[in-house]
């Protein structure tokens, strides 16, 4: 089962920002899909809820700089 989140990334200022989000994600197991939108400061990503969770998620997204928020 595949659940969908949408996360709020702040401080993005360019394509190459949203680009290494979605490197980041795209390295973790459990993480089927990441995109990331520069412009709208939003990840959405597909992840496996079994494999990994929504904090490990927003801590490795953290690490390349960005806050990174769930949505409520
Ligand atoms: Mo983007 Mo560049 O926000 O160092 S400015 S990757």
């Amino acid at each position: 089962k595949i659940r969908t989140l949408v996360f709020k990334v702040t401080g993005m200022t360019c394509s190459s920002c949203a680009t290494a989000v979605e490197s980041a994600l795209m390295k973790l197991n459990g993480v089927k899909i990441a995109e990331v939108s520069p412009l709208q400061g939003v990840a959405v990503v597909k992840y496996n809820p079994e494999i990994i969770t929504a904090k490990m998620i927003k801590e490795v997204a953290e690490e390349t700089g960005f806050q990174v928020d769930e949505f409520p």
